[in-house]
Formats: structure tokens, sequence, C-alpha cells
């Protein structure tokens, strides 16, 4: 569908209700409309059908088996007991038993039939949660760095990206309109957009707030980046960060990733007006035409950062001061017990590609049950955090977490624990090749190589995407793969261990031989020349094993070190 062909739709979808109330009471067919697909996004609500039995159907004349892919948005990742519960309970009644969180945050469901859809998110509104903007051209859910309580600036930031989140939410009654007071708004606009207007954005938005040292939110690859700073443990405001985005596609070098740049400080009383003032930019200089150009990443690289900063302090009045120093670690979770300030424990479990599937989730279950934690948090890597646990608790919540097979991070490798995988097949329209199901046989060989290097203890961060789009945001990976064709992926080394360098494209199209055979040489390499400390992607830029990626443009242009 063509940028003006989704323009066309939203600016005559009134506020985003189209026709899809009426395409739920349709009982022929399991899917909406195509024009309320576009629309239904913006209510986190994505039509999909299952691939596995795709081509089956089709020869039996069948129409594709239509599900639905809900996503509900969780700002900052943090969900309370009752709410996980009614998720939980959603899961094994109206979707495929399993919970799938991601890599923003967020919890999605998969495999829900239409008529099931206004039951679902029913039970979410109940529990004070929704899906509204959780996709669509808008701003999605907003991240935040997941240990809150580690320190007193956690929570303040917590709490600025759900403000944050609240202030950019669309004010469109269309959600709770189709899927929950069934009122129906007839004739007329009947509500204002102030922010959004009658088009809403040329294409999704994405915000996160990071916490210095770590970078778990992957702030470069957000359009707009919030980077916390303290002083004398106060929060003192935040460093602005534009215009980062990481989907591209095979073949078409005007589209490409981008790590975003600093531009300023702010302090936190600004926040809402720099984040809003953005997000208007974007609306107003975004490409509505072309979809591929649309993100907010092509504005300010077409523009440039002295436009967009003229732009963004002429019209806020808010002034950049000089950004602050900062330093990042890793992108990756810290796994295990952590203490909080106020005495109480979390413990970071290690869930492989943020699926939890039955026996988890009735873990999870029993130890809420058990009041043994005050809240669960997504994190940005597809973990789950459980806060608030008494010291007494521990043992006992150990145990549990064993018999549920909850977590395993004491016995997966450092490879295995910074590997991130995006959904793929069976549900991605999008998907070229596998990527969740493929994850936890790649790392496997990974591991048996690494361990004949001796380097298996070495952290090493792997993402797999099924197609170029993106969403385990493998460009940001020391070992990336991205989906080509069944069974073949591009192969992108090099990026830096804290998320603040892209990596570049060292195979094309490759076969898992292929691929193996080119990393064998990169650990090999690896073990032999590596300085103390030295991360896996700085040692292969180092050594000229793999050129650098200076810009987001260079991060597909092949580099063979062989040649
Ligand atoms: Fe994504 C589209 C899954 C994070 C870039 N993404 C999709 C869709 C909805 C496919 C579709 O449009 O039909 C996928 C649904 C698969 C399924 O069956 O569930 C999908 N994206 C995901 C999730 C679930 C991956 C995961 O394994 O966790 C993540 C959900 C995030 C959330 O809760 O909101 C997810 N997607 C990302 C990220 C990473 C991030 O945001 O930190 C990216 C790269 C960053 C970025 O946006 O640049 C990402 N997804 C995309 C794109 C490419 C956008 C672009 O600029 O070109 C698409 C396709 C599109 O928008 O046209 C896409
Ligand atoms: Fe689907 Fe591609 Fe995103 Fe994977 S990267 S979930 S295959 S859109």
């Amino acid at each position: 569908m063509s940028g003006t062909d989704v323009e066309k739709i939203k600016r005559d979808s009134r506020h985003l209700r189209g026709t899809v109330a009426d395409g739920l009471q349709d009982p022929v067919t399991g899917a909406l409309a195509d024009s309320d697909t576009v629309v239904t996004k913006f209510h986190g609500i994505y039509q999909q059908d299952d691939r596995d039995v795709r081509n089956a159907r089709r020869e039996a004349r069948l129409e594709p088996a239509y599900q639905f892919m809900i996503r509900v948005r969780v700002p900052g990742g943090v969900i309370q007991p009752d709410q996980w519960l009614a998720l939980d309970e959603l899961a094994s009644r109206v979707a495929n038993g399993t919970i799938r969180l991601t890599t923003r945050q967020a919890v999605q469901f998969h495999g829900v039939a239409k008529e099931n859809l206004k039951t679902l998110i029913r039970g979410i509104d109940a529990v004070l949660m929704d899906s509204l903007a959780a996709c669509g051209d808008v701003n999605r859910n907003v991240m935040c760095h997941v240990q809150p309580e580690a320190s007193q600036i956690h929570a303040e930031a917590l709490q600025w990206s759900q403000r944050l989140s609240a202030h950019l939410t669309p004010k469109t009654g269309a959600w709770r309109e189709i899927w929950i007071d069934g009122e129906k708004v007839t004739d007329g606009e009947p509500e204002a957009e102030p922010l959004y207007g009658e088009t809403y954005l040329p294409r999704k938005f994405k915000i996160g707030v990071a916490i210095p040292p770590v970078n778990d939110v992957d702030i470069f690859s957000q359009d707009l980046g919030f980077i916390a700073m303290e002083e004398g443990g106060r929060l003192v405001g935040f460093n602005v960060t534009v215009g980062g985005g990481l989907g591209c596609s095979h073949g078409e070098p005007k589209t490409f990733p981008r790590l975003g740049d600093v531009i300023g400080f702010v302090p936190p009383e600004q926040l809402l007006k720099v984040a809003e003032t953005v997000v208007a930019i974007q609306r107003d200089f975004g490409d509505r035409e072309d979809r591929k150009h649309a993100r907010f990443k092509y504005t300010v690289e077409d523009r440039g950062l002295d436009w967009l900063v003229r732009e963004l302090e002429g019209r806020s009045r808010v002034f950049l001061e000089p950004a602050r120093p900062f330093d990042f670690t890793g992108n990756g979770d810290r796994y295990g017990w952590t203490e909080a300030v106020d005495g109480t424990w979390q413990m970071n479990l290690f869930i492989q590609s943020g699926r939890l599937f039955p026996t988890q989730l009735q873990g999870l279950r029993a130890l809420i049950d058990e009041h043994m934690v005050s809240d669960v948090r997504v994190t940005p890597n597809q973990n789950l955090v459980l806060a608030g646990v008494d010291a007494a608790n521990r043992a006992r919540m150990e145990e549990a977490i064993a018999t549920y097979g909850l977590d395993a991070h004491d016995k997966a490798s450092p490879l295995r624990l910074n590997a991130l995988a995006c959904v793929a097949l069976p549900t991605c329209g999008m998907a070229m090749a596998e990527a969740e199901r493929y994850l936890p046989d790649l790392i496997r060989r990974i591991e048996e190589m690494a361990a004949r290097h001796g380097v298996e203890e070495q952290p090493v961060t792997v993402r797999i995407s099924g197609c170029p789009n993106g969403c385990s945001r493998p460009y940001l990976a020391e070992i990336g793969l991205v989906g080509r064709a069944p069974g073949r992926y591009n192969l992108y080394l090099g990026a830096a261990f804290d998320g603040a360098r892209l990596n570049r494209l060292a195979l094309d199209n490759a076969s898992e031989a292929e691929i193996l055979e080119h990393l064998d040489a990169a650990f090999a390499g690896f073990a032999a020349g590596r300085e103390p400390g030295e991360h896996f992607g700085d040692f292969l830029v180092r050594s000229g094993f793999i050129a650098p990626a200076h810009h987001g443009r260079d991060v597909n242009i092949l580099h063979d070190h062989r040649t």
C-alpha cells in the first residue's frame, strides 16, 4: 500500500474508526477489510495469518488462517500483579496460550480469532491497560531502563517515561468506542487530535529513556531519546538524541539504519515540551508519500541537525544546553538478583526470545498468588524482572523459579544471555526467514564454536531478525543476522557492545554453513588477538576483519575481510 493510500485511509477514518465495528460483525470471513487493517494497527491490533499452513490452505481453496496479534502498551515495561494475572488468563482463554515479551517492553498476544478480539481488549481494559498506539503512525510504547528502584533517579526516569507516554497518546475515543463501550459516533469529527491531526504521523515514532551506564533501551535506535543525567544522586535533566531508527529494505540503498545524534541537554521540566515539539516537526515535515522514506531519521538526515535544532528551539522556545558527558557499558540486561534502595530485591529472569509458555506462566501465577512480587517488568531485551521481593522470600522464590523452569540465566552462556530474536515465522507477515524458532539452535552452534576457541565466557551480542525491518535491533549487535529467504541470512559484524556503533554487512544472502565458517574465522582471530577486556565487535573492527560503518549508509555495503 502506497504512502498516499495510507494517508487517505487515515484521513477518512474519522480518527481511527474506519469500518472496524462493522467488520467485526461479519461472520463470513475471519479477516477485516484491507483499509481497516491499517486502522486497527493504531489500536494495537495486527491482522496476520498462520504462515505454517498458508500453502496447504491455498491448495485446499480455503482462506488463509486469519488471526490477530494484539500488542498491549506498557510504558516503561511495568505491570502490576493483577494486570499480569489478567494477561495470563486471557492468553490461555482467547490467544495461543503464550505471552510474548517484546523488544520495546510491551506484551503481545498471538493467534487471536476475530470473534475473540473484543473479549481480549475488554479484559485488558478491565485492569486499566490498553493497546491504543501500541502500533500505528503515532508515538509507540515509551521505553525506560527497567530497574527503577536501584536509585532515586531510576524511579524519576520511569515516571517521566510514563508521563511522556500519556502526553503523546492519541486523544481519539475510537479505541474505547469500538472495543469497550460500543457507542458509535456517527457523524462529524467527534473529538480533537490537537497534536496528531487527521492524518496522525507519516510513520511510527519511538521514544526511549536511558540511564547510564546501562543502554538497555538502545537509545541510539530511538527516533527520540532521552539520556538521564545525574548529579549528586539527583536527576538534573536529559541529553536529547534524535533521528535513530533501524528498519531498511534489502537492495534499496536509500533505506538504511541510522544512529541517533545527541543534540543537547534539557532540564526535566522541559521534557514534555521538547518531545511534543519534535513529534510535531515530524508530523509537519515527514515524507507522507513514500513510507520507506517516512521515518523521522530521514527527515533529520535530509534536513540536517542544525535545521532541526532551529526548528525545535523556534517552536518550543526551549533552548538546548550543551550535552553532558555520559558513558554506556552495554545494551543488555543484568541477570539475577539486584537489591533496590528500599531494601527489597528484584530478580531479572532470562526468558529466551521473550516467549513465555504455559508452564512458565503457571510459575509466575504461583509467585504472584503468594504475594511474593510487587510488580513485574518487561525489559528492553525481552526478559522479565520480578520486583519488590522480600529478602526472606528469596530462597522460596528461587525454588519456584526452578520448579517451573522460569529462568536459566545461571546455566545459559553469555552468548545466549545476550541474544535476541524477533518473532518472524509463523505469525509475522513480513518474515523472509526464521528467527525466534531458529535462535536456540543457532546459539548452540555458536556456543560450540566459541568453546572450541576458548572464548565461550566472553559476552557477545547476537541478534537475529527474519527480515531487514530489524525488530530485534540486529544492526546494533556484534553478530547480526537478517533474513533473506528460508535458511539464508545476511551476516553483519562489528557493532559496539554498548550500542553506540552500527555493524556492517560481512556476508550477503548466506547459508548457515557459510555463516558459521565466517564466524569461525572471526572467533579464531578474536581468541588469538584480543586485548584484555576487549569486546568481540571492537576487536573485529580494530583488526580489520570488518570495516566500521561510519554512517548508516555503510551498513549494507559488503565488506569481505578476505578481499
Ligand atoms: Fe517491529 C513491523 C514485531 C520492535 C522495526 N514488527 C513489525 C510487525 C508488526 C510486522 C508487520 O508490520 O506486519 C511485527 C509483528 C510480528 C509478530 O508476529 O508479532 C513486528 N517489532 C516486533 C516485535 C514484537 C519484535 C520482538 O520480537 O519483540 C517488537 C515489538 C515492539 C513493541 O512492543 O512495540 C518490534 N520493530 C521493533 C524494533 C525495535 C525497537 O523498536 O526497539 C524495530 C527497529 C527500530 C525501528 O523502528 O527502526 C522494528 N517493525 C519494524 C519495522 C521497520 C520500520 C522501518 O522504519 O522501516 C516494521 C515494518 C514497518 O513498519 O513497515 C516492523
Ligand atoms: Fe517480522 Fe521482520 Fe520484524 Fe522479524 S524483523 S518481526 S520478520 S517484521
